[in-house]
């Protein structure tokens, strides 16, 4: 009988490739509205997302670029306007369909689904960057094939810190060793980990291609599914041919293994 019982989804880079094309011109955009000379390159935005949360991301650059404005302006208001203005762009994007789903996720959803796996999302983004993903990627009613959809800033500290799949894991009411993450960086492997999760990770983009992702077990560069073959960049498949219900209960075994 299965002991998977969970399967736990980040959402940028792993459900859909978000960030180069996605976040980032949104940024951009809100940068432009605001008239501020600002740009994220793709090779700047890659050394930005380090910092996890785009509050905290513009932050980090201004600080990191050594960015003051007049005493009198109110930085953490200031960037709360460019992020909700953020959003507004990157939310009217999503709306038009441009983001789909990546490799594999849709057949691994509805196989969980059919086995009685239950779903849920433990993400760093913006609540609403989730459903319109969801909402605008072709399977009607997406959102609600998640019981839980922990996002944002209802916790203290953003991935790699564990704290949103700690949540996520106290609403489904399932120990991490009954569940399994599904990932596709460095901060969130970390994070998963350090909730007692054991994590697949699903590589993007050169993002993260050649991050560490700790002590995971099995790094592949897409979820896959029948005519695209998976690239093993850590571990291995079995029999499988693409990362499927069996090949997840493997990873989640070697969780008691460790132990
Ligand atoms: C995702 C992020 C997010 C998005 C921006 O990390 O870092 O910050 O880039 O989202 P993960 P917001 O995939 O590890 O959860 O601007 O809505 O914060
Ligand atoms: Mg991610």
């Amino acid at each position: 009988m299965s002991g998977l019982k969970a399967i736990i989804f980040d959402v940028d880079g792993t459900l859909a490739d978000t960030e180069r094309d996605g976040h980032r011109p949104a940024f951009n955009a809100a940068f432009d509205a605001a008239q501020l000379a600002w740009h994220w390159d793709i090779a700047r935005y890659g050394e930005l997302l380090t910092v996890t949360g785009g509050k905290e991301r513009i932050r980090y650059f201004m600080d990191s670029d050594g960015i003051a404005f007049d005493p009198a302006v109110d930085t953490e208001a200031l960037i709360a306007g460019l992020h909700r203005a953020k959003t507004q762009h990157y939310v009217k994007l999503l709306q038009t369909g441009a983001i789909p789903l990546r490799s594999g996720v849709a057949r691994l959803l509805r196989e969980a689904r059919a086995a009685g796996i239950r779903l849920a999302i433990a993400t760093t983004t913006t609540p609403e960057n989730v459903v319109e993903l969801l909402d605008n990627c072709g399977i009607s009613g997406l959102r609600d094939w998640f019981e839980v959809i922990a996002a944002g800033d209802v916790v203290p500290a953003k991935k790699p810190a564990p704290d949103i799949f700690t949540l996520a894991l106290n609403a489904l009411g399932l120990r991490a060793e009954d569940c399994v993450a599904v990932e596709d960086s460095d901060n969130g492997a970390r994070a998963a980990l350090a909730a007692g999760l054991k994590a697949v990770v699903v590589t993007v983009n050169d993002y993260t291609a050649a991050q560490s992702f700790g002590e995971v077990p099995l790094v592949v560069d897409q979820l896959g599914e029948p005519g695209q073959a998976v690239r093993v960049l850590r571990g291995a498949l079995g029999a499988a041919s693409w990362v499927d219900l069996a090949v997840l209960e493997q990873v989640q075994r070697q969780a008691y293994l460790v132990e």
